[in-house]
């Protein structure tokens, strides 16, 4: 068993399309272990995208996933880190297949619906920092 941290972006959240991801995530076989809406400050935005603090796009992103609120999700189950990526698909909205949640409610590589962490280590980084141990018995 596997778990994974998916966060709804705030355009997605915006638009009305959170009861969609959720149904996708339900209807994929992945369990949802819990979930909770957030309105990030700058700081705890900061603190979740620490890895990508020197890209070039870090700024914008940040003022991005501050400019409203977001879901938060921890799925579980087999392989869910990439069963989750693969629901989502590709990074950038522009490149996303119809199927995936990024081509379905994504506009492009910054405004692109969904999150899933990558790895063991960052779903566990992730995973903590949102959500308290007795939240996710
Ligand atoms: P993913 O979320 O698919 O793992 P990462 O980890 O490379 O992608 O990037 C984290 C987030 O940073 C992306 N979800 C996206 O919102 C944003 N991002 C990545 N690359 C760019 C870029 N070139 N321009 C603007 N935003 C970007």
């Amino acid at each position: 068993m596997e778990r994974t941290l998916g966060l709804i972006k705030p355009d997605a959240v915006a638009a009305g399309n959170a009861g969609q991801v959720i149904a996708a995530i339900q209807e994929s076989g992945l369990r949802i272990v819990n979930m909770k809406m957030l309105h990030w400050s700058t700081a705890q935005a900061e603190g979740f995208y620490a890895v990508h603090r020197e890209r070039p796009f870090f700024k914008d992103l940040v003022a991005f996933m501050t400019s409203g609120p977001i879901v938060a999700i921890v799925m579980e189950g087999e392989g869910a880190i990439k069963r989750w990526r693969d629901l989502m698909g590709p990074t950038d909205s522009t490149k996303a297949g119809p199927e995936t949640l990024r081509g379905r409610f994504g506009t492009n590589i910054e405004r692109n619906a969904v999150h899933g962490s990558d790895a063991p280590e960052t779903a566990a980084f992730e995973i903590g920092y949102c959500f308290a141990g007795m939240e996710l018995q």
